[in-house]
């Protein structure tokens, strides 16, 4: 208790020092396994990020229950994600690590957020429409979503988002509630940043390369899991959807396949789309998705093995009290200034 305690006093203190360093923030949902497109997506900038920035990364399981979840399977992965997050890399000592459920703020500033965003606004998210909801039994947290998503970012002061390219559309709507509410009742939040990288953004699914890779996909080979070993990463490679034409060349128009697994070549290797083109030149689709499957395993297989270990040693959830402890500070001190400035309470 007593070292938890220190532990929260010298991270706040470091908060303070990190004084003029930019703040991140991102979440990501426990709703199954986390694939390739959330790691070069997302994750994987979150590791680099937090060098150099303050990072705050959370599990967002309120976004997880818009539909209704198994609460014994929520809270697995909710442990999972947590475990995986440092299994990519980011070190708690470096960043705070928290789950949003245990932060209220998100859901009491999520209400003022509400109150300034349209349904027109929020009818338009494609995401939204892409997933067929809208009906009479649709939830209305799952309409008003991107409200929580705001508030999860606003409630920080956050500059910069790192996401994956399927989080555009969020990223400007909650910079849009930030500047109506700001216009309203004068400079309550800062203004967010997404971040976006060029090579990761958006990891398109094996089995059909027009749409992207996805947790909730039917067909297990259509993305590959971070914690997925080496014959089932051979396994969903070697049946991936190629085009026809046997030329190993990137041309997301008209040969989407290959060039999806071009992106996760370079992604994984280094190598720039033009090395790897120029490497596979004359070669066919079988050695090109041999050699991948190889670069995918090389990479994934050092975090399999110490997602086990992390998932096996019982540190988890202090790390997560701790980051809840950190977050709930900064928290605190947004809402009340929301407060002060729409007049809510009595001071
Ligand atoms: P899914 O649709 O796969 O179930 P999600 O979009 O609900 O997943 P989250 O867990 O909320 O996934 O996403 C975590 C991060 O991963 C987000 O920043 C998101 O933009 C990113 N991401 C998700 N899918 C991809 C993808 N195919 N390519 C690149 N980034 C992705
Ligand atoms: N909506 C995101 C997950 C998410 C998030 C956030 C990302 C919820 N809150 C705040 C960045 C910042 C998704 O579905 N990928």
């Amino acid at each position: 208790m007593l070292g938890r305690q220190l532990n929260a006093v010298i991270k706040a203190v470091a908060g303070r020092v990190m004084n003029g360093m930019k703040r991140v923030f991102s979440g990501v949902q426990p709703t199954g396994s986390i694939h390739i497109g959330n790691y070069l997506g997302a994750l994987g900038q979150f590791v680099e990020l937090q060098e150099d920035n303050e990072c705050l990364y959370c599990i967002v399981d309120m976004h997880a229950v818009t539909t209704p979840k198994d609460p014994k399977e929520l809270r697995k992965n909710t442990l999972d994600v947590a475990a995986l997050y440092l299994a990519v890399g980011i070190d708690p000592k470096k960043s705070t690590i928290f789950v949003q459920s245990e932060v209220p703020g998100h859901a009491e500033l999520a209400w003022a957020l509400m109150c300034n965003a349209y349904m027109g606004e929020l009818s338009r998210m494609t995401q939204f429409k892409d997933k067929g909801r809208g009906g009479e039994s649709t939830s209305a947290g799952l309409f008003s979503y991107p409200v929580l998503m705001a508030s999860d970012i606003l409630l920080y002061d956050t500059d910069i988002v790192p996401v994956g390219g399927d989080q555009k559309q969020h990223i400007e709507l909650c910079r849009d509630i930030a500047a109506r509410v700001n216009n309203r009742y004068g400079g309550v939040f800062k203004v967010p940043e997404g971040r976006f990288l060029r090579t990761g953004a958006r990891i398109m699914s094996l089995d059909d390369p027009l749409s992207k890779m996805s947790k909730s996909a039917v067909n297990p080979l259509s993305s590959i899991s971070l914690l997925d070993d080496g014959p089932k990463i051979r396994k969903a490679v070697m049946r991936a959807t190629t085009d026809s034409g046997g030329e190993i060349r990137f041309d997301a128009e008209n040969k989407p396949g290959i060039s999806n697994l071009l992106n996760i070549y370079s992604a994984f290797s280094g190598a720039s789309v033009a090395e790897i083109e120029k490497k596979y030149r004359g070669a066919g689709y079988g050695t090109f998705k041999n050699e991948l499957a190889a670069v995918v395993t090389e990479a994934l297989t050092p975090i399999r093995t110490r997602f086990k270990e992390i998932r096996e040693s019982g540190v988890l959830k202090e790390i997560l009290r701790d980051g809840a402890e950190r977050a709930n500070e900064i928290s605190e001190k947004t809402l009340k200034r929301v407060k002060e400035r729409l007049g809510l309470g009595i001071a």
